[in-house]
């Protein structure tokens, strides 16, 4: 029997962060070995917010190579870049046609990512279609999982009716993806504010923990992070600083909350950061000695291989869409 395959991808938004590389890409890692599995760089979902032109090639550059040094094997895996092979847009187009703008108007991205444009009037469209543009990434695929974290799952279901849709109208099209998070993953919170996901484009960099941020970087945000008011460690949601601290140390740790909590709970927050942080450091030190052995051409080499052999794939599903959809002569 044929493996699954599976589709994820990232936005070259900014500096991934450790809710990237818990959420999405260490859980790639593992998947690749069991099945058939695609990994983009998202640049033209970057674009849906202002980019630096510049900047925005140089951070497609480093995600790709973070893939690498994280472990994405392009002997196993497709890597590349979404802008590379044109069938993502095309397809976008006709998926347009299916899609109700009620329906991207729900969606709790654009929401959050419009909510300081609602009174400027400021909106781009290409905002309100980046769900059209994830479906277009993923059908193109015949994907059956996409590992990807909590919040995304609301996109994955809008794909799942846009192809259910296109289906029933054009007939055996599509395959209907779903989605796949891993529970203690799920969502990493900023450490500034544990009520909202860590986040490339928070307002603060002690939001994030940046996966090539030096020790002294990382020892500094952790002990920035901010805590709950009283000074017992405990795993509760009226703590959710804490909480989501405990989540981190636990998941580089592959220590159950529990254990940490016995560990600390006679001592301090100090203590607990000062660990933390350190642990954080050991922990993403493979990684960065990785990522600093790698080769830009190699890397870029290894993109153009991974585009022309995602384009091989997706050439023919648009061929299938259009056709069914009457388009040519
Ligand atoms: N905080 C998080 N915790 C767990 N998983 C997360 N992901 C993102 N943030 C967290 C997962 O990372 C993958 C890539 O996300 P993305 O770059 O496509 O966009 P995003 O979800 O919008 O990520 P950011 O960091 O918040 O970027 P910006 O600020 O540019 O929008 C996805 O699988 C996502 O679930």
């Amino acid at each position: 029997m044929s493996k699954k395959r599976i589709f994820s991808g990232i936005q070259p938004s900014g500096n991934i962060h450790l809710g990237n590389y818990l959420g999405a890409i260490k859980n790639w890692v593992n998947l690749q070995n069991d099945y058939d599995s695609i990994f983009c760089i998202v640049d033209l979902h970057a674009i849906t917010v202002p980019q630096d032109p510049q900047k925005l090639s140089q951070k497609t550059l480093e995600v790709a190579k973070l893939y690498l040094a994280s472990g994405i094997n392009p002997k196993k895996s497709i890597l590349f870049v979404q802008s590379q092979v044109q069938e993502h847009t095309e397809l976008m187009w006709l998926l347009n046609t299916v899609t109700n703008t009620g329906d991207l108007n729900k969606m709790t991205q654009f929401k959050h990512k419009t909510h300081k444009e609602i009174e400027k009037e400021n909106i781009k469209a290409g905002l309100l279609n980046y769900p059209i543009l994830m479906a277009a990434d993923i059908l193109l695929y015949d994907t059956d999982v996409v590992p990807v974290g909590e919040d995304q799952l609301q996109h994955i279901e809008l794909t799942r009716k846009l192809a259910r849709k296109f289906n029933q109208k054009f007939g055996d099209t599509f395959v209907l993806p779903t989605g796949f998070t891993r529970n203690k993953s799920k969502r990493i919170m900023g450490l500034d504010n544990p009520t909202k996901k860590m986040s490339k484009s928070a307002s603060s960099e002690y939001n994030w923990i940046g996966i090539l941020d030096d020790s002294e970087t990382i020892k500094k945000k952790i002990m920035k992070a901010i805590t709950d008011s009283t000074p017992e460690i405990e795993y509760s949601d009226k703590k959710p600083a804490l909480k989501n601290l405990i989540n981190i140390f636990s998941l580089i740790a592959d220590k159950k909350p529990r254990e940490i909590i016995e560990k600390y709970q006679n001592q301090g927050y100090k203590e607990f950061k000062e660990d933390l942080a350190e642990s954080l450091v050991n922990y993403l030190k493979p990684i960065q000695e990785n990522y600093s052995k790698l080769n830009d051409e190699d890397v870029k080499k290894i993109l153009t291989l991974g585009a022309n052999q995602a384009r091989e794939i997706a050439e023919n599903k648009l061929v299938e869409v259009k056709k069914k959809m009457g388009l040519g002569i």
